[in-house]
């Protein structure tokens, strides 16, 4: 009677029972600090395969993100990590898979060079790829690269930018009408202005008083580099009006003072298409 008492309380006990068994945050980001050291002591570094290159890269662990959580059999977090080599600061998400209690790591992805997303999850916790223009110089001998990448938001795109190499000081930004970036980027033709209107800022002014590329300025630091986030609604990433795939960013050679009819940002220092994704 008494064990059968026993049995009928721990039946009532149990779902606290294996409740209490989800790893802590704590204990799932120190799941991933082990998982990095452990291959450090095994073989000398954290390498892990990046698979937009099939380079081979060396890590260095710089945080484990706050915030854990858990979708699907999975749990997961993200890192802080430093390219050894090239000095990249990048984002990658660990996938933590619970074997019968015990905790370890299933997945690496690669998810952000320098703060611009490759990738975002939609709301089935799958990965989207998102486009992101690669910026080259477009005179010889200039070494300014950087990445653009689009997300798609609710009312329209979050845009982010990074810079490397450039001039030190605001330089216009801005999306040309066409996936060009032949002849020095001029074959991106003017800016990507599908009502007609005067240039603009158009974070603050809008379709109507804007060109539909006018993303203002990015700030290059002393470094050389610089980054830029703009939320813009009314852009899109499918086609119509206010499409921006199979166009080209253009990175200018002076700061955008919303002068008319272009800004005043002289000439055309990089540029970039933006691909389907
Ligand atoms: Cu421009």
């Amino acid at each position: 009677m008494r064990s059968l008492l026993f049995l009928f309380v721990s039946m009532l006990f149990l779902p606290l029972i294996v409740h209490a068994a989800e790893p802590s945050a704590d204990t799932l980001r120190q799941t991933i600090r082990d998982h990095i050291a452990n291959q450090e002591e095994l073989q000398g570094a954290f390498a892990i395969v990046d698979d937009r290159t099939g380079d081979l890269r060396q890590l260095e662990l710089v945080r484990v993100h706050e915030r854990v959580g858990k979708t699907g059999d999975y749990y997961y977090s993200c890192t802080d990590m430093k390219d050894v080599k090239t000095g990249e600061l990048l984002d990658l998400d660990f996938d933590i898979e619970d074997k019968a209690g015990r905790l370890q790591v299933a997945d690496i992805r690669f998810h952000k060079d320098d703060g611009i997303p490759r990738f975002t999850y939609n709301e089935n916790d799958q990965m989207v790829p998102l486009p992101v223009a690669q910026l080259g110089p477009t005179a010889e001998g200039s070494a300014i690269t950087g990445k653009v990448s689009f997300m798609a938001i609710e009312d329209g795109l979050k845009i982010n930018a990074v810079v490397l190499n450039a001039p030190p000081g605001k330089h216009g930004i801005h999306i040309h009408e066409n996936g060009s970036c032949a002849e020095a980027g001029n074959a991106a033709g003017g800016h990507f202005n599908p009502d007609g209107v005067l240039h603009g800022d158009l974070a603050k002014d809008g379709f109507r008083h804007a060109h539909a590329g006018d993303l203002g300025n990015i700030e290059i630091g002393p470094d050389g580099k610089g980054t830029l986030e703009k939320v813009i609604s009314g852009l899109t990433l499918e086609t119509g009006q206010y499409g921006v795939i199979g166009r080209s960013v253009i990175l200018h050679e002076k700061e955008d003072d919303f002068g008319q009819p272009t800004g005043n940002a002289g000439g055309r220092i990089a540029c970039g298409i933006i691909p389907s994704s």
